[in-house]
Parts: structure tokens; C-alpha cells; sequence
């Protein structure tokens, strides 16, 4: 880390990117990207990944966001915004950790709501994940809850799943205004309507279980009228589209024409990465779409020491747009 500004209560730092990972000398690992354009600015929200090189599981505690207006995959300046929330300075209801992978959306009111799996004290459930939304007047913050009587999603649910279901939310705010949001992990991928609160979920639930390999990690995204859910799948399982396999996972993605499906399995655009999991986010930003996603690429990195990268993400001319297999760099 090169540059030092300062910005907000914790000092912003500017770098240099090289190419990717985004920021590859190993000072500041971090993972889930979920990106976000607002007035030609690429903000990505990442969780700090902070475990020591011989700690084999996730030690997550806060979230950053690093922003650029002008860098490309091949490079260019960005500021690392460190620790712009934790889960227990937004949700009174929540404990220290488990910042796993969150995604801020701008809502029609023009603020930026934070949905965000957390873990919940005082539960009684088998899943002690769950899933709060938090507002803010930026996409920086600070955010405050925006449902302070609790989770909007912390429910046990039987199977497909096990005891973690209620993680790696994804929102998709429609051009009618309507609010969707997806989440699951462990093959169990659930999605509902939320209410114009950004917090309510509206009629009953909808699983999908027709994309191939859906491990978790799901980003639901729009373009030219059609919906597409990228997810991580997972070589671990009979049913997976990637290949080698391996016990990593690659990135696969559906289409539909409705928010809530029906889905349609399209395909594998992004093989195994160099860790274990695998996560996508997607964005079109300065002209081009990107695809955001992690890897264990930089200095000292391992799979609990992740970090972000992206590449050019392109549509094909069918009927609806197929994405093209994407080009790791
Ligand atoms: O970062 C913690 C977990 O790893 C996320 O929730 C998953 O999507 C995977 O990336």
C-alpha cells in the first residue's frame, strides 16, 4: 500500500494496482466481492479476510470497499476504504464476525441499503446465520440498521441444506421498483420478493433447484430484459459443471425472464480459481461489464486469505445473451 488520505474516521489508503488480484502484496487480504457503479465510480464491497497463514477457516470481522474511477483489470489507482462496518456496529442483534459476503444496492429512494449475513446472539435456531439490511446516504457509509427489530431473514429451514443457510445474500432492485433478494449456500439457493421497506419479504418462498451445481455465493443481476443468477458451483458434488475436478468450485450462471424464475442452466464462465471458493459479482462499468470474484493469487495468499480480482465479462448475440467464458488475467 502505497499512499495515505485521509477520508473518513479510518484513514482511506490509495494504491497502485498491477493487475490482478486488485491488491496483491498481501497487506490486506479480502473477499465476496460485490460491486456497484454510481455516477461512473466502481465501488466494491469486500469482506477482510484476517486469518493467520496457518489458520485453516474464515476469520472475518469486518467490511471494506475499494473504489476506483479510471483502473482497468490490467491496472490503475484505487482507494481501499478499510472497515467501513462491522456486523456488530450496524446490528445490535448480531456478534463480532462472521462478515461473510454482503452486497450494497441503491434503492428507489436513492439511498444504499447493505444486506449482510451475520450471526445472531441470543438463537435458538439450528442456523444461527442471518441475513440484516442496513441504510445509508452513501455507498461508503455509515450505515445504520435499517430493520432494527431484527433480522429480516434468520429462519431454520429443512432440507435442501444444512444448519448454514442464511448467507451470501444477493438484491436485485427491478426498473419497476420491485425488490428481489437471493441467498443460500450448501446447494440450497432461495430467493423471495422484498417489500418496498427493502426488509419484508412478500408471499412465500422460492427454492430453486434446477441449477446445475448451485454450491452458494448466487449474484442476480439484469441486462437487456433478462435475469441472470451467476452462483459458485462446486466439483465436490455428482452433479458438478466444473471441471478439473477438484474440491474448488467454478463460477456457473442461469438466465430468466422473470425475477423469481423459472431459472434455465446456461453454463460454466469462470473455471476453478486458485482457492477453494469461488464467488462472483457483475457489473457494467465506463462502457464494459465486469466480473468480480476472489482468489488465492497474492503474496503469503491461501484459501482463507483471499483476494479480489476482475475481468471483462461479454454477452454473446443469442437469444437471450449467453456470457462468454471469461478470461482469467
Ligand atoms: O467468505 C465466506 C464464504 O466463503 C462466503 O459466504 C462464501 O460465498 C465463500 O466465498
Amino acid at each position: 500500500i502505497l499512499a495515505s488520505a485521509s477520508v473518513r474516521a479510518l484513514a482511506a489508503t490509495t494504491f497502485q494496482s498491477t493487475g490482478n488480484p486488485i491488491l496483491a502484496d498481501g497487506s490486506y487480504y479480502s473477499a465476496d466481492p460485490a460491486p456497484l457503479v454510481i455516477n461512473d465510480t466502481l465501488y466494491i464491497l469486500a469482506g477482510r479476510d484476517q486469518a493467520a497463514a496457518n489458520v485453516n477457516n474464515f476469520v472475518m470481522n469486518e467490511w471494506e470497499i475499494f473504489s476506483t474511477t479510471s483502473a482497468t483489470p490490467a491496472g490503475g489507482s484505487w482507494t481501499l476504504y478499510p472497515a467501513i462496518a462491522t456486523p456488530q456496529s450496524i446490528f445490535k442483534w448480531a456478534i463480532a464476525g462472521t462478515a461473510y459476503a454482503a452486497q450494497i444496492v441503491k434503492g428507489v429512494n436513492g439511498k444504499f441499503y447493505l444486506y449482510a449475513p451475520v450471526t445472531e446472539a441470543n438463537s435458538n435456531n439450528a442456523d444461527k446465520f442471518a441475513i440484516g439490511v442496513a441504510v445509508s446516504s452513501s455507498p461508503l457509509g455509515p450505515f445504520t440498521d435499517a430493520h432494527p427489530v431484527g433480522p429480516i431473514l434468520s429462519q431454520s429451514i429443512p432440507s435442501p441444506g444444512n444448519d448454514i443457510q442464511n448467507i451470501d445474500p444477493t438484491v436485485l432492485v427491478d426498473d419497476d421498483g420491485k425488490v428481489y433478494i437471493y441467498y443460500g449456500t450448501f446447494g440450497a439457493l432461495r430467493g423471495y420478493q422484498l417489500s418496498s421497506d427493502m426488509a419484508t419479504t412478500v408471499g412465500s418462498v422460492t427454492t430453486v433447484n434446477n441449477l446445475t451445481g448451485f454450491f452458494e455465493a448466487p449474484w442476480i443481476m439484469k441486462r437487456s430484459g433478462t435475469y441472470y443468477m451467476l452462483y459458485a458451483a462446486n466439483n465436490a458434488g455428482a452433479n458438478s459443471p466444473c471441471t478439473p475436478t477438484s474440491y474448488h468450485a467454478c463460477i456457473a450462471y442461469g438466465t430468466a425472464s422473470s425475477p423469481l424464475g423459472p431459472w434455465t442452466f446456461r453454463g460454466v464462465i469462470l473455471d476453478i480459481v486458485s482457492s477453494t471458493t469461488s464467488h462472483p459479482g457483475a457489473v457494467e462499468y465506463r462502457g464494459k461489464w465486469y466480473l468480480v470474484y476472489h482468489t488465492a493469487d497474492a503474496t503469503n495468499s491461501g484459501h482463507f486469505r483471499r483476494s479480489v480480482a476482475w475481468d471483462e465479462l461479454n454477452f454473446d448475440t443469442q437469444s437471450p445473451p449467453r456470457i462468454n467464458k471469461v478470461v482469467q488475467t
